[in-house]
């Protein structure tokens, strides 16, 4: 390996670690903060790659990644992806979806953008106000004769109400396709929250519990929706010359996959990390009035993936002069979902995105807040914010 004066490349990688650690420590504050294992034990992997010169298209850390993920998740088959948002395109591909899929308008873009990316037309339903997920109730009625689908969300990893939505989508002979990019490892009352729906759809991207840079996966039930997707993220092809539909390019590269497998071994720590945070928050926010938690119901094991306060008329502040407040002393929450997905312009004309029907989800945006939450965030700095929230 290469040398710098007397220092190794791996010694120098270290005390670069150390370097960066410490500089972190000085910066604002932001919502997340991606977790890195240290550079030094990812060095093996990289030089692994250097020497097979298998850089992409189903490589061996590719291949790795996948067995331990279905392991770790506790799920059946899992296929890759370079970002989240190419899987749902994908997804929507692998079930043939058209017409009109019922989806929530309290969610990121992507989750919608990928409807329209299939010429499939959103159809935005009202969220519930306890988990801010699809309600199932408000379903129904907007079932048309052009519905295929549901696309529901796991909204910051609270599991959504599967049990309902399945029951409706088994009435009326709907797919259903779970956007888990927020739902990393999320355990519900009956095991992994990613097992419900025809497929599952998760992100691994940088702001994710869970990162690989960018990536992305769909979980599927068999092993023949799993193939089908593969053949799919790889621009159709089903041998060396043989095109079975028009695939995109969609593959995670080795360099991310081998990523996500050190990513793995660090994972339980990681997430650990996040629970005395989320702890922490609650705790000191517990008896400031007009702060209201989103909370864990029916969750056996969350992930902590983020830290949703609701800025209730009782609070001093509105949750934009508080977010300000909190701005102006360096620390950069984010309002999670603010503007609703029906507010930008290619979805403002559709009769769905009429805010008179979706009042929970309009009312939601308007106050939600997401506090810093991430592995290394220093309980003192939770401290702070909590000050920060209760002194307003
Ligand atoms: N479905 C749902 C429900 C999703 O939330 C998302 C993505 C998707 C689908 C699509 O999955 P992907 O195609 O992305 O795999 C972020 C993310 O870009 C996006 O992945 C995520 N959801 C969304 C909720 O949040 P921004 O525009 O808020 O990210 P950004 O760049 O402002 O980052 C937030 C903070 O994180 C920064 O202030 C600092 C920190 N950060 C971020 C990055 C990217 C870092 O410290 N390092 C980094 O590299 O969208």
């Amino acid at each position: 390996m290469a040398e710098s004066g007397s220092m190794t490349l791996r010694e120098r990688v270290a005390s670069e670690e150390w370097a960066r650690r410490d500089a972190v420590v000085n910066e604002k504050v932001f919502v997340t903060q991606p977790y890195l294992p240290p550079l030094v034990e990812f060095l093996p992997y990289l030089e692994q790659i250097w020497n097979s010169k298998a850089l992409t298209n189903g490589g061996p850390f590719h291949q790795q990644l996948e067995e331990a993920l279905c392991e770790y998740l506790g799920v059946r088959h899992i296929s890759l992806f370079a970002n989240g948002t190419l899987a749902i395109v994908t997804a929507l591909q692998e079930l043939r979806i058209t017409g009109e899929v019922i989806t929530t308008p309290y969610s990121f873009v992507a989750t919608s953008h990928s409807l329209l990316w299939n010429g499939i037309k959103p159809v935005f339903v009202d969220v519930d106000p306890a988990t801010l997920n699809l309600d199932p109730a408000k379903i129904e009625a907007a079932i048309t004769p052009h519905t295929t689908a549901i696309l529901a969300v796991h909204c910051y990893g609270r599991p959504c109400d599967v049990k309902a939505i399945q029951k409706i989508a088994d009435t009326y002979n709907l797919k259903v396709i779970y956007d888990a990019a927020h739902a990393f490892g999320v355990q519900g009352s009956q095991g992994s929250i990613l097992n419900h729906g025809d497929l599952s759809v998760l992100s691994f991207h940088a702001t994710k519990v869970y990162n690989t840079f960018e990536g992305g996966a769909i979980v599927s039930p068999d092993a023949k929706s799993k193939a089908r997707i593969d053949h799919l993220k790889n621009f159709g092809y089903a041998g060396e010359t043989t095109v079975i539909a028009p695939g995109i390019n969609g593959k995670m590269c080795e360099f991310n996959a081998a990523l996500g497998v050190l990513q793995l071994k660090h994972i339980e720590a990681a997430i650990e990390a996040r629970r005395h945070i989320d702890d922490r928050y609650r705790e000191r926010l517990k008896t400031v009035k007009g702060i209201r938690c989103l909370g864990y119901a029916g969750v056996r094991a969350p992930n902590y993936a983020y830290f949703p306060i609701l800025v209730e008329p009782g609070y001093p502040l509105d949750r934009d002069a508080l977010n300000e407040r909190l701005k102006a002393h360096g620390i950069v929450p984010r309002r999670y979902f603010y503007p609703l997905i029906t507010e930008f312009p290619m979805y403002r004309g559709l009769p769905s995105s009429n805010p008179a029907g979706l009042p929970v989800a309009v009312n939601a945006s308007r106050r939600i807040l997401c506090l810093p939450i991430y592995p290394d965030l220093a309980l003192d700095t939770v401290d702070r914010v909590a000050d920060l929230i209760a002194s307003a």
